[in-house]
């Protein structure tokens, strides 16, 4: 396991490059601190962001089919917090899941969502892996012969087009043949729908976004005056992304830890890509990763994709 203060310290130094580049970003995996994974399960609830409530429909539509891709004997890995629906009723209704490999960055949600999953399924072998999965890890060692990743809620769309390269590389190297990979992809669609999604009306998705300045107010004693900042999400369409951005709504000077960073009025933090697919561009995607396509489930109006992808030989 990554200790919290090796963290910490890759944390301040990722914010002082970040905050120092022209322009200033940040890695969205920041953006997951206890808060920022509460604030997240809230966004995934407001009537706006579709994404979440659309997979799920397709889960339990698809049930069946889903189960047979699966088969009777496998161990599910699932890459983010053990709280989701998504899991806990994959878990519930699968039969044929014996294993369940719960990894997230946030030790804190990984541990209190799994121990309630352990209590939930006595019969199911619990392992807990707190890992950045952007980064080469190892699983666990595992008694099911098969095994299926679980990368739901289109995650994969917070990453730029190097790190999903590098990232379906390295599921592909987890698996050996006749492993699956399970994998939630969002759709491109009407770009109306796509920016009240990430501008929802109870202001859910801002207080996510803000929540990263908050965080290094908390953990690397920053001075960030949260009310002089404004959450701004749009679509970009020629890079096929919405992009989350905290704007600086005055010229204004910073202090994290021992150093300062100046901004402009106007001047953005770019928080957050999460590209959009349609189902051809990510199938060919995964096909470069060593991937077969298997199987494609989407819901009627074409919001939300389900992949069951195989691994190559
Ligand atoms: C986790 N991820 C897929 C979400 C998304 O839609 O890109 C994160 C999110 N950001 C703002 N709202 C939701």
């Amino acid at each position: 396991m990554t200790s919290v203060k090796a963290m910490e310290k890759s944390f301040y130094k990722d914010v002082l490059t970040g905050l120092r580049s022209v322009p200033k970003r940040l890695e969205p995996k920041y953006l997951y601190d206890y808060r920022g994974s509460e604030l997240f399960e809230e966004i995934t609830k407001t009537p706006e962001y579709y994404p979440t409530r659309t997979e799920m429909r397709i889960l339990k539509k698809e049930l069946n089919s889903i189960s047979d891709y699966i088969g009777d004997e496998a161990a599910l890995i699932e890459f983010g917090s053990g709280s989701s629906e998504k899991i806990k009723f994959l878990l519930h209704h699968l039969k044929g899941i014996k294993e369940y490999v719960a990894i997230d960055i946030s030790e804190s949600f990984l541990l209190q969502s799994v121990e309630k999953l352990k209590k939930e399924h006595q019969h199911l072998y619990v392992h807990t892996v707190c890992a950045d999965y952007t980064v080469p890890f190892s699983l666990p060692s595992l008694k099911a012969k098969k095994k299926v990743l679980f990368f739901p809620g289109s995650t994969i769309g917070n990453f730029d087009k190097q790190e999903r390269k590098t990232f379906l590389n390295r599921m592909s190297t987890l698996l050996t043949k006749g492993d699956g990979f399970i994998i939630g992809v969002d759709l491109k669609k009407d770009e109306k729908l796509l920016h009240s999604a990430y501008n929802d009306a109870k202001q859910v998705t801002r207080a996510f976004n803000l929540n990263l300045l908050q965080r290094m107010n908390r953990e690397l004693l920053a001075n960030f005056m949260v009310e002089n900042f404004e959450h701004k999400a749009f679509y970009n369409h020629e890079e096929g992304r919405i992009e989350m951005h905290i704007e600086s709504l005055k010229d204004q000077l910073v202090t994290i830890g021992e150093e300062e960073i100046s901004f402009q009025k106007g001047e953005t933090i770019h928080t957050e890509s999460s590209y959009k697919f349609s189902v051809q561009e990510f199938q060919n995607l995964a096909k470069e990763a060593n991937f077969i396509p298997k199987k494609v489930w989407t819901d009627e109006e074409n919001l939300f994709s389900v992949h069951y992808l195989e691994v190559k030989a």
